[in-house]
């Protein structure tokens, strides 16, 4: 397995077309097994394949120790209204509140190439939103008001400067650069 760079926002390929996967090959389950070893080192509990540099339509979400492999997943069913405070792998240091459906149901292709079916809520149905999003080249700061996002944007704007190649590369024991930013924590908008 292996840990892969994330590709942060400015990289072209975060707001590209996806491919759907019609066969589930073994490099691609490699692929899925290298996202998962990635997302851990990151702390994440979501990966799209976009933010490994890949235009497959494949995330990987784990919640709560149960893991899915998902392959051109989309959702079937939304339910209620929830707001939800969300970060980004690929925009590290920013969060905001975003408008959710409070409980979807997704349908996708596992990594043995079965359909499955998962409704969620909270965490985990958030997480898939915010997934199948990355698939569709949109970003969590694609839904703030103008407002909210011209203040992560200033934000992105100091800490982009860790990532002149626009990836996150993961150093032994998945060591980073420091941020940028003064007191070195997260700001919130
Ligand atoms: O796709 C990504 O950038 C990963 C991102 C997905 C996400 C899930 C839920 C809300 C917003 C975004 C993350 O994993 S951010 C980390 C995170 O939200 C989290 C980490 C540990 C425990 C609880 C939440
Ligand atoms: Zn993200």
């Amino acid at each position: 397995m292996a840990v892969l760079p994330i590709t942060v926002l400015g990289a072209p390929i975060l707001r590209e077309e996806t491919v759907r996967v019609e066969v589930v090959t073994d490099e691609l389950r490699q692929l899925a097994a290298d996202m998962f070893e990635t997302m851990h080192v990151a702390d994440g509990v979501g990966l799209a394949a976009p933010q490994v540099g890949r235009r497959e339509r494949l995330c990987v979400v784990e919640v709560e120790a149960a893991r899915h492999t998902l392959f051109n997943p989309e959702i079937i069913a939304r339910e209620g209204r929830i707001k939800w405070e969300e970060g980004c792998l690929s925009i590290p240091q920013v969060f905001g509140w975003v408008d959710r459906a409070e409980r979807v149901t997704v349908r996708a292709m596992n990594e043995h190439g079965a359909p499955v079916e998962i409704t969620a809520d909270g965490l985990l149905g958030v997480c898939l939103q915010h997934e199948i999003d990355h698939l569709d080249g949109k970003l969590f700061i694609d839904h703030l008001s103008f407002l909210k996002r011209r203040g992560a944007m200033a934000i992105w704007e100091q800490e982009k400067a860790r990532y002149p190649k626009l990836l996150r590369v993961f150093g032994p024991g998945g060591t980073e650069p420091e941020p940028t930013t003064e007191h070195h924590t997260e700001q919130r908008i």
